[in-house]
Formats: C-alpha cells, sequence, structure tokens
C-alpha cells in the first residue's frame, strides 16, 4: 500500500454521496465493496456470476448497474454490470474509486492507497481465423476508439504510445474519428486468469456496435475499409482479434487510479464468416467459472 498525501477536499456536486451514505450512480456503501471485483455489461450476468456463491452478503440496483457481493470459495467477491460502453466505464471505475479510497465523512482521500483487483467478463466480436464463436479471449492492450482517456492527463502515460503509432499508420487512421489509444492489462493478473485455454492479444473498445465496428447498415461508413486494415495489423507477433466496448476505459483508468484489472470475452460474433450466436448466455457461465477459480 502506499502513502498519499492528498488532502484535496471534495464536494458535494463532485463526489456525489446519497442520503443514506452510498455512491450517486452504483448506490453502493464503502462497506459493501470486496476487494476483487468482477465486471460484466449485462446486469443479469450478475445474477449468473452470484449463482456460484456459497454465500450473498448484499444486492443492490440502480439503473443498469446491478452489484452482488458474496462469497466464493472463501474469497470475498463483489459482482458488478455496468451497462454498454465505456461512458458507463467511467462511472464504475470513479464510483469504485473513491469508495476504497475516499473517506465520505472527510471527503478526502484516505492515507493507505487500497487497490482493487477488476476483471471484466464480456462478451465481443472476433475477427481473426482462430477466434470463432465460444473462443475466450484476454485483452493484454486494448485501443480505445471511445477517446475517454484523452480527457485524463495521466492519457500519455497510460498509453502504449508506440504500439497506438503504429497502428495509426497501418490504418491511416482518419482523425475526425477521434485520437485512439492504448491501455495496458496488468501483466500479473493476465498470468493469473488466462490460462491455455485464452488466445492472448490485441483488443479493439469501440464507442459504438455498429459503425464504429464497422457494420453497415443504412448508414455509409467513414472508412469502410477499416476492419480489414485491423484484421491485417500485426505488432510483436500479436493481432487485434476482438471488437468489444469497454476494456481500454478500464485498463486505462485502472492503471492511472493504480487498481489491477484486465477483461476477458467470449466471442458471440464472428465477424470473417458473419455468423452470430444469439443463444450464448449458457455458454459464458464456463468462462465465469474460470475466473472464479483463478481470481
Ligand atoms: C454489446 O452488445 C455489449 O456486449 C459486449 C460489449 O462490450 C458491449 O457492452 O460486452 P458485454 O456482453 O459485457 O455487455
Ligand atoms: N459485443 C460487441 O461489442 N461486439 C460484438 O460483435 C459482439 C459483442
Amino acid at each position: 500500500m502506499n502513502t498519499l498525501t492528498n488532502n484535496t477536499f471534495y464536494p458535494e456536486s463532485e463526489l456525489v454521496i446519497n442520503g443514506d451514505g452510498s455512491i450517486f450512480h452504483l448506490h453502493l456503501k464503502p462497506e459493501q465493496l470486496a476487494d476483487k471485483v468482477i465486471l460484466v455489461g449485462d446486469p443479469d450476468r450478475v445474477s449468473l456470476v452470484a449463482s456460484h456463491f456459497d454465500k450473498q452478503e448484499c444486492e443492490v440496483n440502480n439503473r443498469e448497474f446491478h452489484t452482488i457481493t458474496g462469497h466464493y470459495h472463501g474469497k470475498r467477491i463483489t459482482a458488478l454490470s455496468t451497462g454498454i460502453g465505456c461512458d458507463n466505464i467511467d462511472i464504475v471505475m470513479n464510483e469504485l474509486d473513491a469508495l476504497a479510497n475516499i473517506d465520505f465523512k472527510t471527503r478526502t482521500e484516505k492515507t493507505a492507497h487500497h487497490s482493487l483487483t477488476l476483471v471484466r467478463i464480456g462478451t465481443c466480436g472476433g475477427l481473426q481465423p482462430n477466434t470463432p464463436t465460444g473462443t475466450f479471449i484476454a485483452s493484454l492492450r486494448s485501443i480505445g476508439f471511445d477517446g475517454l482517456l484523452n480527457f485524463y492527463a495521466g492519457r500519455d502515460k497510460a498509453s502504449d504510445l508506440q504500439l497506438e503509432a503504429a497502428f495509426k499508420k497501418h490504418v491511416g487512421w482518419n482523425l475526425k474519428m477521434g485520437n485512439p489509444y492504448v491501455a495496458c492489462a496488468d501483466n500479473n493478473l493476465i498470468d493469473q486468469i488466462a490460462g491455455d485455454d485464452m488466445v492472448r492479444g490485441i483488443t479493439i473498445a469501440c464507442g459504438g456496435f455498429f459503425g464504429p465496428q464497422g457494420r453497415k447498415l443504412r448508414l455509409p461508413l467513414m472508412d469502410p475499409d477499416l476492419n480489414e486494415k485491423i484484421e491485417s495489423f500485426e505488432y510483436n507477433g500479436l493481432h487485434v482479434d476482438n471488437f468489444e466496448m469497454e476494456s481500454s476505459a478500464l485498463a486505462g483508468l485502472a492503471t492511472l487510479m493504480g487498481h489491477h484489472a484486465m477483461t476477458c470475452c467470449m466471442v458471440i460474433a464472428n465477424r470473417r464468416a458473419k455468423k452470430m450466436d444469439t443463444d450464448y448466455k449458457g455458454d459464458i457461465d464456463e468462462l465465469v467459472t474460470l475466473v472464479l477459480e483463478r481470481i
């Protein structure tokens, strides 16, 4: 644990605490948060994770944020849904960090830094021949098309600038689409969670499911060849394996805040073969079990 020296007072409008002492969006109180956190997009997936718990401590619901804290084989774990998108990750990460590191009574930082371990279990679209539906993918790096980290001063420190430059050059990135950044997962956590049963690679986290992931329905795209260029990109033996929508903001903010985070996803859309598994909800339980065992 690091010792902090920041005595900044966080006023009501910045650190928003409800009348019952819970944080504004998540509706959680500091004592309801475990050190190990499993993040999922879908609120129903929280119930799936918690169905494995030996004991449940609390269940809280507000908007898309569904939380259950409980115990799995002696480990205290919080399962929490983020809803869809990096904008929600900004809320979830800032509120989790506040629950862990700010004293709600004095509205100042606690003197000792508290690190959380955060594993996101998501669904994704596979982009490579070795990522058909059902594949589990762990994101070593996440290229953020979402732009969230660009609003934080530590953006360049948290981004893998060499990979960022190589990617932009390879695809001929059009800055009208915003500036992508590259967030890094926690290496130790990757080694702990991602066994031989997971492909390790680069993920692209998008600010949308359609245009930003190259899905064209009625609207033409800014760069119609972008997915082809993404699929052919290679960096130090790594390829872009998948698209999802949260891993960049999660990894980037965790790095800046001093938490350990990573994302693993199950492929449900095979973008190459143009196939989709809409009946995936039971299958993702296998990934949930792996993470619960290893976290
Ligand atoms: C889009 O359908 C959603 O699915 C993926 C994307 O990241 C996005 O949130 O993850 P989840 O299944 O965890 O929501
Ligand atoms: N989630 C995504 O973001 N994209 C997909 O193609 C499938 C799931």
